[in-house]
């Protein structure tokens, strides 16, 4: 007898883009829509961190509050989706527009509206929606009042959300992500980018004392049982739903051969992509996460019922972001030797981007394999891109080569990833409309198949353009991943 080893791409994947409310929609304060955590983040740029600000100021740049205004341009851009021949987008819900306060009684009905007219511009499309319920925003209303997710009660207040939308879009929705990159709360920038908590000691986004261990690892406690309850309840609304985590994977290589860094890579593995994954997928804290939390003098508390809440809970599929790989070592000195990049130490085989992110397609065959091996589940790339500045030329196109190059790399490495036997279902490359960066608030980084005209400032038409990017990913989305 001889194996069945696939060929590539399965029918039916689903070929994609990625975006989020917060950076595309704009309309920050039309339609009944509630102030939202990202609506209070200054403009920044590579060197210039974001700022969170606890009343908006006429004077700042605040990227959110226009964004690509997607909010009146959606059936357009859909459009554009659809001729590219997208099987699936993946957008957010900004929860504000849905709960402008995030602890009303009643949902806004006009908010709701809006979503009911994007789903339907996708079903005109054919395109299948992807929904992130909360994609790095929150109500700004739970901040002041609750600390966002260090308070518990916010819990409720997600479920009540999470209950208005599997009950008003159950039979147009299918696929379902909880958070986004959930185990960014594993780290200080996560406290108010992901967790909605007003920072300690500094308003700066990049603020590396930003929060205390304790305070974060509650918050992403009740994240997880958030989550949980929102799993089981959607499946109780329609069967039918699939729902899924969403993890930045942090790819991680010792950078030497000696045991110190290999194990350092494993332990950084561990508490930044498998903690999170453990909880979601297995439902249950891993015994490396409660010795890490005795070590940090973390104590959770973790309330009746949340246990069983978590085995309840756990999700239909695995997402995750993959945009570059770093390397680690246990020797301080290397940090000076091998030059430390943006995310940890330089691989000396990798080239990097524009930001510092280095370029590594092989890494994501690595991940793949990786988490596959660990839980069996159906798997999405739902982010994955290069982050580029584009030159507009006189005649309007844009030739963006390199991106074309990042991502054919990648879909090659997605293609042996599925041939080693990982059940690869979509892929979803991010900001496949020119959006604002959510970490620098800037629009000339830049990952769309289509270009939208406005600058750092916050000038420009807004009027949408196809980049040479866009005919190409339209050739391999027709050609289901061959024609690279
Ligand atoms: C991920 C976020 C996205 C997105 C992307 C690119 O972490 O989920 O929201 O923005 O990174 O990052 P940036 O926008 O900083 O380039």
């Amino acid at each position: 007898m001889s194996y069945k080893i696939p060929t590539g791409f399965p029918e039916n994947f689903l070929w994609g883009g990625a975006t989020a409310a917060n950076q595309l929609e704009g309309g920050y304060n039309e339609g009944g829509k509630g102030l939202s955590t990202s609506d209070m983040m200054t403009a920044g740029t590579h060197t210039v961190p974001r700022r969170i600000t606890t009343e908006l100021l006429p004077t700042e740049n605040y990227p959110s509050h226009e964004a690509i205004d997607f909010y009146h341009r959606y059936a357009e851009d859909i459009a554009l989706f659809g001729e590219m021949g997208f099987k699936v987008f993946r957008l957010s819900i900004a929860w504000s527009r849905i709960f402008p306060n995030g602890d009303d009684t009643e949902p806004s009905e006009e908010g709701l509206k809006f979503y009911d007219n994007v789903f339907a511009e996708l079903k005109k499309q054919g395109i299948e929606p992807l929904v992130t319920i909360s994609h790095y925003e929150a109500p700004f209303a739970l901040a002041q009042k609750y600390n966002g997710w260090s308070d518990r009660r916010v819990i409720d207040f997600y479920v009540k959300y999470c209950e208005t939308l599997f009950n008003r879009y159950k039979g147009v929705v299918k696929y379902w992500l909880t958070f986004n990159e959930i185990n960014i709360l594993t780290m200080p920038f996560g406290t108010f980018l992901a967790g909605a908590m007003l920072p300690e000691g500094g308003m700066e986004l990049t603020n590396p004392n930003s929060s205390s261990d304790q305070a974060r690892f509650q918050a992403l406690h009740h994240q997880f049982v958030a989550s949980a309850k929102a799993v089981k309840l959607g499946h109780s609304i329609d069967p039918d739903f699939k729902i899924g985590c969403m993890i930045a994977y942090m790819c991680a290589y010792p950078l030497t051969s000696n045991p110190d860094d290999v194990l350092l890579a494993q332990q950084k593995d561990n508490i930044g992509n498998f903690l999170c994954g453990d909880v979601q997928v297995r439902g249950e804290y891993p015994g490396f996460a409660k010795r890490y939390f005795a070590e940090k003098g973390v104590e959770l508390e973790i309330a009746e019922g949340d246990e069983q809440t978590l085995l309840e809970g756990t999700v239909d599929f695995y997402t995750f972001s993959y945009y570059s790989s770093v390397c680690v070592s246990a020797d301080p000195e290397q940090e000076k030797i091998g030059g430390n990049m943006s995310m940890g130490l330089k691989n000396p085989y990798l080239k990097a981007s524009a930001w510092e992110w280095q370029i590594d397609p092989q890494g994501l065959r690595w991940v793949l394999n990786n988490v596959y091996n660990r839980y069996r589940l159906p798997m999405m790339v739902v982010e994955n891109g290069l982050g580029a500045v584009d030159e507009v030329q006189a005649d309007g196109s844009i030739h963006d080569d390199y991106r074309i190059e990042y991502l054919r790399e990648h879909i090659k490495e997605m293609k042996e990833a599925i041939i080693d036997g990982v059940d690869l279902i979509g892929y979803t490359p991010w900001g496949c409309i020119d959006l604002v960066s959510a970490g620098t608030g800037e629009m000339k980084k830049r990952y769309g198949f289509i270009h939208v005209d406005k600058d750092n400032e916050g000038k420009g038409t807004l009027d949408r353009s196809r980049k040479d990017s866009f005919h190409w990913y339209k050739k391999v989305i027709s050609s289901n991943g061959e024609a690279l």
